[in-house]
């Protein structure tokens, strides 16, 4: 902090809206934040976006939550009858809910729930609000992961061991931008969504980087691209077979790499489609060892996969063709797991991608080309390919695309940096958490989000209005708008009201927050202390840590979440587990190993770096007993054929699924909805958030539709009208678009418009109105992947009419049709 003169002082830090985290230098003036600005010499802090710009906004803003609030009436009733409350009070009333739940039903019926860390500043609390659910028993975490994460970093654990493009909290490998000879950006727009990245990808052009962008729209960076993919949405999954197809017949791929680190020479028994064993062959073999051809002998050799070693070397194993074997059955046809991925691409020829993608033979073809020339090679894939219900596969298919060009972990790859080494405080060593239930979700899709104790919001409104699998009756969220952020807002607001309890803390009133019984107010990022450690996009930014400081005071008596969360913590006889409240204790816990102290810390507010040594190909290292580390699947290598799939019901390889709503699976609908309808973000607003923020919302006054001119002229729809979008599941209504490069067969909208804007004399929209703003009353909940439970948000038939006579935001009921 320095003082430049007596009323104004400035505070480095970083913006916390997004992802992005950019590095910042806020302005005080007389006592009050008056602007923020980058901070240059921050590892993310080329650049600040408009929400950024418009922190004060949200600071100040009139509608912030400033002390905490029972309701007073039942929850059916128009007017909750909020009356405010002493945090004791509120902290009160929340525990011995808590207590009585969890004595009636067990600690997993009471849930916890949890905004996007890339889209709040949530990521500050939630190792704290992960101790909490620990420390109380409950596994289930109402989150947007099978959404937002599961795709890109936790799909492809199923590939890698590892998540191979990083999630926002930070694991997983992470596109080496710097030094990428080849980035692809795979329904990915980081120009509006993390900045940091699109500035490190134009750096990256300009010394001569390829760019291949995969985006229905042109968009962001495309214009500035070597290759724009315009795919068909929902359909990226068989692009990254049809790529990996043209590679492997063209020999443009790392022969030496599929060898020796992935699967790919494991033999699969033609008659039973299950991975030969050692312990099948004729003479028999040790137990849990696989087997492959030897190519060099002509002979099976056996893998260990309990140290990574087949019985002599990789170098000459075959990973084509088809091998008679000895088995206990008698001579028994098996292929190389590589021969089968190769058997599976060839599916899908440029004929087959040219009429399921909509991507010509010669975009394919210049695609592949580019990918392998311009190596090495580092992909970003996010919400593009995430919001569909073949997510999983898509991301399978991807990940092991990737493999092929065997840039993992190299320089300008999708690399694992260095990390800063720190402490964890997410309790996995409490009592309680030793005993925790499986969660909501976990029988049905056991390889899904609750393995990791993340519940779909739609497994969560069932296991609460119907006792599925066990009955779950309190709720304590932090941040997540379920109601806006998800499909079936009904089904969503009448399992909330049929809650037992439900307390929310968020810095506004959202129409999720509006069922709770108890509502607590939130200090913004910029009201509040926070540690980081890593700022993820470079090895430069992994050894960057850094306190931030409160910039003003939270509004009356608003707190940090992590507040929220020692306060409660102590209410329900936790606080042992909670350093007694002290969060600098955390902190502390949190530094010890980096050797950097919190005094340390506190003294230099812009932050401090600890040299890393960046490591590459880590995989290659030995670990104690001289064997190679590998990959964290079960074969130690990188699954082109996953065993843990095929156990569980599903397919070994990803192959391709239609989108279960698109023209080509439903034909039958194609008539009535012609157009396919998915969505993007906008720049201007995270979200369902800051749509009140005057700045903002001036210039993005409502929700809008893009299409193809050629599409609204044949509708008689002209730019700038407002139109009905109709889907089989429901509907919405935006403004018209125009968007010259759009497929004209395509159409893309935004979600999460609810919030008002008084100063621009803008009402709040009704979520629950199918003539309304709502894009998530189009999906059907129902249709889902399933691996993962994702629902599709991004590939969904629809039609789109002019909405004759006037409507806007401001007046949403005056539509004379
Ligand atoms: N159709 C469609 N649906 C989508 C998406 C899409 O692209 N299209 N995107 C999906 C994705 S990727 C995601 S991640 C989800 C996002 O869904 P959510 O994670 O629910 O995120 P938001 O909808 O932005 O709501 C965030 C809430 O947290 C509050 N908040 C902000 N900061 C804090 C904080 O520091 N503490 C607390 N306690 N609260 C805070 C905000 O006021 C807001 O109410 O939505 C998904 N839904
Ligand atoms: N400004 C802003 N920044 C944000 C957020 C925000 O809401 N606003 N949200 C944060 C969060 S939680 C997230 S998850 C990230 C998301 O960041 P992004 O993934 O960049 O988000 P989107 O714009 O939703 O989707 C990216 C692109 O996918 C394209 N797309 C749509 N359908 C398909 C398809 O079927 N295939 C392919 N290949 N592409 C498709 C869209 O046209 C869009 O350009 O952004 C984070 N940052
Ligand atoms: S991109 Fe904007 S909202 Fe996101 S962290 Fe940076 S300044 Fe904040
Ligand atoms: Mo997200």
């Amino acid at each position: 902090m320095s003082a430049e003169s007596p009323n104004v002082r400035q505070v480095q830090g970083y913006c916390s809206l997004c992802i992005a985290r950019c590095g910042t230098v806020a302005t005080v003036t007389d006592g009050r934040f008056a602007r923020l600005d980058p901070d240059p010499t921050h590892p993310t802090g080329a650049a600040i976006c408009a929400k950024g710009r418009a922190a004060p906004e949200l600071v100040y803003h009139k509608d912030r939550l400033k002390r905490p609030l029972r309701r007073t009436r039942p929850k059916g009733d128009s007017d909750p009858g909020w009356e405010e409350i002493s945090w004791d009070a509120a902290f009160d009333q929340i525990a011995s809910a808590m207590r009585r739940i969890a004595e009636q039903h067990g600690p997993e019926a009471v849930a916890f729930s949890q905004s996007s860390p890339s889209t709040t500043a949530i990521a500050d609390s939630a190792a704290f609000v992960v101790r909490l659910m620990n420390a109380f028993g409950t596994p289930n975490m109402v989150s947007a992961l099978e959404l937002c994460g599961w795709g890109r970093g936790f799909a492809t654990r199923y590939v890698f061991g590892v998540g191979s493009v990083a999630t926002g909290s930070g694991g997983g490998a992470m596109a080496d931008i710097a030094e990428s000879g080849c980035l692809i950006l795979w329904g990915y727009n980081p120009s509006f969504t993390r900045i940091t990245h699109a500035t490190a990808t134009v750096a990256g052009l300009k010394r001569g980087m390829k760019l291949i962008v995969i985006d229905p729209r042109n968009v962001g960076l495309a214009n500035k691209a070597d290759v724009w993919l315009r795919v068909r949405p929902g359909t990226d999954g068989a692009l990254a077979l049809g790529l990996a197809n043209i590679m492997i017949e063209r020999g443009w791929y790392d022969e030496a790499f599929v060898r020796t680190w992935s699967n790919g020479p494991l033999l699969v028994r033609s008659d039973t489609d299950r991975l030969l064993r050692a312990d099948d062959l004729l003479y028999g073999g040790g137990a849990g060892q696989f087997v492959a051809w030897d190519s060099g002998s002509s002979r099976v050799v056996s893998y260990d996969a309990a140290v990574g070693r087949y019985e002599g070397g990789a170098a000459t194993l075959a990973l084509r063709g088809e091998y008679t074997v000895a088995t206990r059955d008698g001579p028994t046809a098996c292929r190389p797991v590589f021969d089968r991925y190769a058997a599976l691409c060839r599916k899908y020829s440029p004929e087959i991608i040219e009429s399921t993608c909509w991507i010509t033979r010669d975009q394919l073809q210049e695609a592949a080309r580019t990918i392998w020339h311009a190596r090495p090679v580092s992909y970003y894939a996010w919400s593009g390919h995430e919001h569909h219900a073949n997510s999983t596969e898509t991301a399978r298919a991807m990940a092991m695309l990737y493999a092929l060009t065997g840039s993992f972990d190299v320089a300008g790859g999708n690399m694992l940096f260095p990390a800063v080494p720190a402490g964890s405080i997410t309790g996995e060593n409490l009592p309680a958490a030793s005993q925790l239930a499986p969660a909501v979700g976990f029988a049905e899709r056991p390889l899904g989000p609750a393995r990791w104790n993340h519940v779909a919001p739609r497994d969560f409104y069932r296991a609460v209005l119907e006792s599925k699998p066990y009955p779950v009756r309190g709720l304590i969220g932090f941040g997540a708008n379920l109601l806006l952020a998800h499909g079936d807002p009904v089904r969503g607001r009448a399992a909330l009201a049929a809650l037992d309890f439900y307390a929310h803390a968020d810095l506004f009133m959202t129409p999720t927050a509006a069922l709770a019984d108890i509502v607590l107010p939130v200090a913004s990022c910029f009201e509040r202390e926070s540690l980081k450690i890593g700022f993820e996009i470079s090895a430069e930014a992994q050894s960057h840590v850094q306190l931030r400081q409160a910039i003003v005071a939270p509004p009356g008596e608003a707190r940090s979440d992590t507040d929220i969360v020692l306060g409660l913590a102590a209410r329900l006889g936790l606080g042992e587990h909670f350093w007694n409240g002290d969060v600098d204790a955390a902190y502390r816990q949190q530094l010890a190993p980096s050797g950097i102290t919190l005094d340390e810390l506190r003294a230099h507010p812009a932050g401090l770096r600890k040299p890393l040594i960046t490591r590459h190909a880590k995989h290659a290292a030995s670990d104690d007993s001289g064997n190679a580390l590998g990959f964290g699947t079960p074969s130690r290598k990188v699954e082109f054929w996953s065993e843990t799939f095929l156990d569980h019901g599903y397919s070994a390889m990803p192959d391709f699924v239609e989108p279960t709503m698109g023209p080509i699976a439903r034909p039958d609908l194609a008539a009535s909805f012609p157009l396919i309808l998915t969505c993007a973000k906008p720049s201007l607003f995270c979200q369902t958030q800051q749509r009140s923020l005057p700045s903002l919302r001036k210039r993005a006054l409502d929700p809008e539709i893009e299409l193809n001119p050629a599409t609204a002229s044949a509708r008689g729809i002209s730019n700038g009208d407002w139109v009905d979008v109709r889907t089989p599941a429901g509907g919405m209504r935006a403004r018209a678009r125009f968007s010259e490069k759009l497929d004209p067969r395509v159409v893309v909208g935004e979600h999460g418009w609810w919030q008002g804007c008084d100063e621009l004399g803008l009402g709040d929209c009704d979520p629950f109105d199918p003539n309304g703003t709502n894009f998530n009353l189009t999906i059907d909940a129902n249709v889902r992947d399933p691996v993962s439970g994702t629902p599709s948000h991004r590939s969904n038939l629809c039609e789109v009419r002019p909405v004759r006579g006037c409507f806007t935001s401001a007046a949403p009921d005056n539509i004379a049709e």
